[in-house]
């Protein structure tokens, strides 16, 4: 039995070695749905693909069956020409196929009047540099809150054995509820293939931390994220003494000197008026 079974170790052995590693982050083959609530049920919906990549994306009508909203959809951007895509309760489902072959932003816009048009104007499309291809890699993101109602946002990078990959950075990027992106840096990483940052406190918000590993050295291209709701701790209203309801007598005090002056001042400028009348 074990004499029958060791060449097939072995084979696994091998398989697992020397399998390909050329792995892509995700495919170019999009769907998305539509409906008065937005692509994807969101007004800022945004998908990421790579330059020079051949996408396919598929609109899916999503609307409630009662109702006839049709939608004619463009995507809009520099060096592109393509058509309009037109989907329907008749006609439930589209695509489109094209490579984009510049990097920016793409706009998904529905351009005909329609129930919940103002959720359809604001798709995107992040057309980024192609990413390198290599041996696969893992990211990991934890998010630790702090005191200060801060955040800090520890990422780790490993091979496909679970071995940590140090002395290479990190790109985060936080993504606000409105679409918003701002790059928070780019730390190296240390021997056990971990890279910190601090993440601004956004009272009451929902973040979406990022990161991002852009190969190279061999290895591939690796990313995740992580969301995170601001806590509402930081924004508690502390009321000034005055507004209190049992104000301090010494603030009293000073409110009444200053109300007495400023009536003592009014009383004698009237008194002067009469005076020069009377005169
Ligand atoms: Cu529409």
């Amino acid at each position: 039995m074990l004499q029958k079974l060791t060449p097939a170790l072995i084979l696994a052995f091998l398989v697992a070695t020397i399998s390909p590693h050329s792995v892509n982050a995700y495919s170019h083959t999009i769907t998305i749905s539509v409906s008065e609530e937005g692509f994807n049920q969101s007004g800022n919906y945004m998908v990421e693909v790579e330059a020079g990549h051949q996408i396919t994306i598929t609109f899916h009508y999503d609307e409630h069956p009662d109702q006839d909203n049709p939608h004619e959809i463009r995507i809009l951007g520099r060096g592109l020409d393509l058509p309009t895509v037109t989907i329907s309760r008749e006609h439930p489902t589209a695509s489109i196929t094209f490579t984009p072959t510049e990097t920016g932003i793409l706009r998904i816009l529905c351009i005909i009047p329609c129930i919940g048009m103002d959720q359809l104007l604001g798709g995107a499309i992040k057309v980024v540099k192609p990413h390198t291809s290599g041996a696969q890699t893992f990211l990991s993101i934890e998010l630790e809150p702090r005191d200060d109602g801060s955040n800090l946002a520890r990422a780790v990078l490993q091979n496909a054995r679970g071995k940590p990959i140090g002395d290479v950075p990190i790109h985060f990027t936080l993504t606000t509820a409105v679409g918003g992106e701002l790059e928070l840096g780019a730390p190296i990483t240390i021997d056990n293939g971990s890279a910190v940052i601090a993440i601004p406190a956004a009272p009451g918000k929902v973040l979406k931390v990022s990161a991002q590993f852009e190969g190279g050295g061999g290895f591939g291209f690796a990313e995740t994220s992580a969301e995170i709701s601001g806590s509402e701790e930081s924004v508690k209203y502390v009321p000034s003494a005055l507004s209190s309801p049992t104000p301090p007598l010494s603030l009293a005090l000073i409110l009444l000197v200053v109300l007495g002056g400023v009536w003592a001042i009014f009383g004698s400028v009237l008194y002067q008026v009469f005076q020069i009348k009377r005169s």
